[in-house]
């Protein structure tokens, strides 16, 4: 399935840069139990921002699955996607108190900069191929980050283990699957302009990624 698409051949093309975004330091210092906790407070307060904003996102990648993708499954993963956003703002709300951490804080630029991004793929001009490759993409990325802080050589702190599990649970990982099989049938009868467009894409949300990550340490 995800092995031989197009998706797959993208992240052997970009290692350094997908390296970069789902191996940061930020993520390498949680899973060595090293972590600076006003570090992961700083990425508390802005990670809520930047899912206030994922939230219109997901729901223009929802409106062209139904108009566009012409399979139901397609539909019903995406909406799974989008609910699951209504609890993670609990979760994010929760969270925070037990860190005393406000959800008012201002963006910071890296914020800023990949929320524009977002807000530039919910155009309608936006094709849905393009959208559900950064969709994917960014959902990807922080299985891959937060799964790793669950295995087994983990010295991950206690704390952390309902951040880690969120997103690193073995059901977000069959999510990410099912968003990568979507984005792959979707590019496989893509224009070479929309392919170059998605690879593009996706390049930046590894790059946004890792600039999130970098301005958590405070960097
Ligand atoms: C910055 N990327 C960022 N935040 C998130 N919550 C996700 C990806 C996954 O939803």
């Amino acid at each position: 399935c995800g092995e031989r698409g197009t998706t797959a051949a993208w992240i052997k093309k970009h290692q350094p840069i997908y390296d970069r975004a789902t191996r940061h330091p930020f993520i390498r210092s949680i899973w060595e139990g090293t972590v600076d906790f006003s570090a992961f407070k700083r990425w508390l307060a802005q990670d809520y921002i930047f899912v206030r904003e994922f939230i219109p996102f997901v729901a223009s990648v929802l409106l062209k699955a139904c108009k566009h993708s012409g399979d139901e499954a397609d539909v019903e993963v995406i909406l799974g996607g989008l609910a699951a956003l209504n609890d993670e703002i609990s979760w994010f709300k929760k969270e925070a108190s037990k860190w005393c951490v406000s959800l008012n804080s201002t963006p910071q630029n890296a914020n800023l900069e990949y929320c524009r991004f977002l807000q530039s793929l919910t155009l309608p001009e936006v094709s849905y191929t393009v959208a559900i490759t950064a969709f994917w993409a960014i959902e990807a990325v922080y299985q891959e980050s937060f799964s790793l802080c669950l295995e087994s050589d983990s010295k991950m702190p206690k704390e952390l283990i309902g951040t880690c599990e969120r997103w690193g649970n073995a059901s977000f990982g069959q999510y990410c699957s099912s968003l990568q099989n979507i984005a792959d049938r979707s590019l496989e009868t893509a224009s070479s302009v929309v392919l170059s467009e998605a690879e593009k894409a996706f390049v930046h949300v590894l790059e946004n990624e890792n600039y999130f990550w970098s301005m958590s340490l405070g960097e």
